[in-house]
This record gives structure tokens, C-alpha cells and sequence, in this order.
């Protein structure tokens, strides 16, 4: 059983070594433990702290990818060093290395095949009240959306086996921690979670730069992935609202036509007509988003085995 621990970096030089430092390197259950920084095209000196802490694997990027590009490249690469589990942390810090026994325990169990990290938000004591309620509210919409039980949702201390590791791809840009989510419960993935704990802050948020960045980016990432996963029922929803508004002021129209006079009623008229126009626009381009979706679907699948083909090319044909 081999665990690969993967940090995404992006600037970390100075807190990086302290992170290496606390991650265990012998865990009941996990026969190797190693290590994986992902160099998001660090203008700073984060590849070379990596190598002198000893980290068994770099992957520099030369150019800024973002984090969720880095966390995918970090799983790909997992995959393909032969690891049965996947742990992925932040650089900061944040999470304590001495909860990543407890954080794969039931997926060593084979209770589930991913666990995502309960920091339990409220009780953190540097997160404002708006950081805490934003944070609530986020996962609380995710939760919905992904039908999913995860409290925590944008915890970036999450532990994956193989087979979930396999089956995610993420196209989002600002973060992977929605998406996995929703597509783990889209696609039926035993996902659970476990409470822990964190440490002291070291430095400032990035992905959180402010109240406004944060929604911004958050539903950009939402409205996405939410058209991606049940874009039939996204479309349907609004244009049916608009068709429906258009029906009823229709109807009002032809109230006035044969019972009253329409003069004065045009634009109601015009106005009525564009929306059943627009409305059943939406609809059928609600239709042709779940045909994509569904292709989507089947590339995933293609794209499922052709990683677990490569993981075997490259690993031998006996693992
Ligand atoms: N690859 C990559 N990693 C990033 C980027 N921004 C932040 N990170 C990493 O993502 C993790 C979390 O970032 P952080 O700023 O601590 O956000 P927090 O989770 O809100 O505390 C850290 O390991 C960062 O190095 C980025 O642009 N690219
Ligand atoms: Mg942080």
C-alpha cells in the first residue's frame, strides 16, 4: 500500500519546509509514504526547498497553471508513481501531517473512496463571521447541488484512493474543491468526511482575497459545473420561468382582445412573444447541453481507461 502526499505550490518557499516537516513518513496500514509538490511556476525558490527537505517528487510547472490545474496534474502524476491512496494538503500548513492517519482510515477500511477534511469552520478562531458564513453558505449549495453529506467543503486536506483518483477530472480553473465534490456524488464515489484539526495561520488566504473575489470565483465555479453536471434541469428551470411569464401575459392580451379592446396592449404583446420565444429557446438548449453531457460522459469513461492503460505501461503489467 503506497501513500503519495501532494501539496500544490504556488510562492511557498518559507512555509513549505515546515509543512514536509510534520507529514509522517511511517503510517499503520501504508507500507511507503512519499511525497509530491506540485511547483505552480513559483517565482521563488519552492522546487529547490522541496528538493533539499528530501520531497521524492517535483513537478514544476513554467508557467502560473492555477491550483485546480496543479491538483489534477498532482493526481495524474500519483497515479501514474503507483499510489494506492492520495493525500492532497496546502503548503501553509493549515491541516496538522499528524491527521493523515486518521483522514485515510476508512478509505484503508474501504468504507470510502474519498474523505474530505471537517476543519468545522465555525471554531476557527482567525476566519472572520463573514469568511465563516460564506464558507457555510458555499458548502451549504454544494451539499445540495452534489446531494452529497460533506460539511466542509472547501477543505483542501482530502484523501483519495486510486479508483476516485481515476474517475475525477476537473475543468474548473480557480479551484478543484467544488468540483470534486459534486462529481464524486454525480458519479456515485463513496465520499465522507472526517473531522480535523488545524493550525495556527502562517500567512494570508490566497484563493480567499476577499469577500468579493471569493463569491465571484465561487459562482463562476458553481454556475459551471452546475450547467455541466444537470444542464437540462439548469435550463429548464429558467426557461420554463420565462415561457411561463410570456404564456400568462399572452393570455392576458387575448382577455383584453375579446372582452375589452387591446389598444394600449401591444407592447405587452410584444413583450409576450419574446419571452415564449426566449423561453423555449433556453429549453432546447437545456436539450442539447445534457446530449453534450452525456458525451462528456462517455469520454470520461473513455479517459478512465486509457489512464488505468497508461498506469500500467508505465508501472508493468504485474501491479
Ligand atoms: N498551484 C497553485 N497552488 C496555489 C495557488 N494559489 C494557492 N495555491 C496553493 O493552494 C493551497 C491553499 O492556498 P491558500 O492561499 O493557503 O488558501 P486557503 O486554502 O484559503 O488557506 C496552498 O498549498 C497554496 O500554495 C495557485 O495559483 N497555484
Ligand atoms: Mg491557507
Amino acid at each position: 500500500m503506497k501513500l503519495i502526499v501532494q501539496i500544490p505550490c504556488r510562492n511557498e518557499e518559507e512555509y513549505l519546509p515546515i509543512t514536509l516537516r510534520d507529514i509522517p513518513r511511517k503510517i499503520e496500514g501504508v507500507d511507503c509514504v512519499e511525497i509530491l509538490v506540485i511547483d505552480d511556476g513559483s517565482a521563488d525558490r519552492t522546487s529547490d526547498v522541496a528538493r533539499e527537505a528530501g520531497v521524492e517528487h517535483i513537478i514544476r510547472f513554467t508557467n502560473h497553471k492555477g491550483l485546480a490545474a496543479a491538483f489534477s496534474a498532482g493526481l495524474d502524476a500519483c497515479l501514474k508513481l503507483g499510489a494506492d491512496i492520495i493525500v492532497n494538503t496546502d503548503a501553509d500548513n493549515q491541516y496538522q501531517g499528524a491527521d493523515i492517519p486518521k483522514l485515510i482510515a476508512p478509505i484503508l477500511a474501504g468504507k470510502a473512496d474519498i474523505i474530505v477534511g471537517d476543519r468545522e469552520v465555525g471554531n476557527i478562531p482567525h476566519f472572520s463571521k463573514t469568511k465563516i458564513f460564506l464558507q457555510k453558505l458555499g458548502s451549504f449549495v454544494v451539499r445540495r447541488l452534489s446531494g452529497t453529506n460533506i460539511p466542509d467543503v472547501t477543505s483542501g486536506f482530502r484523501a483519495f484512493n486510486r479508483e476516485a483518483a481515476l474517475r475525477l477530472n476537473v475543468v474548473s480553473r480557480f479551484t478543484y474543491t467544488l468540483e470534486t465534490i459534486i462529481s464524486a456524488g454525480r458519479k456515485s464515489i463513496a465520499i465522507d468526511s472526517v473531522k480535523i484539526r488545524t493550525n495556527q495561520k502562517l500567512r494570508e488566504s490566497r484563493l480567499f482575497r476577499s469577500n468579493f473575489y471569493y463569491i465571484k470565483e465561487s459562482i463562476i465555479t458553481l454556475s459551471k459545473i452546475f450547467s455541466m453536471y444537470r444542464p437540462l434541469q439548469i435550463f429548464t428551470y429558467i426557461g420554463t420561468s420565462i415561457f411561463t411569464f410570456g404564456f400568462l401575459l399572452g393570455l392576458r392580451y387575448l382577455y383584453f382582445f375579446f372582452l375589452q379592446s387591446t389598444a394600449g396592449h401591444i407592447q405587452s404583446l410584444i413583450l409576450s412573444a419574446i419571452c415564449l420565444i426566449v423561453g423555449f429557446q433556453i429549453c432546447l438548449i437545456g436539450l442539447v447541453s445534457e446530449l453534450i453531457s452525456i458525451n462528456r460522459e462517455k469520454l470520461e469513461d473513455i479517459l478512465y481507461r486509457i489512464k488505468k492503460i497508461e498506469m500500467k505501461n508505465v508501472r508493468g503489467p504485474k501491479k
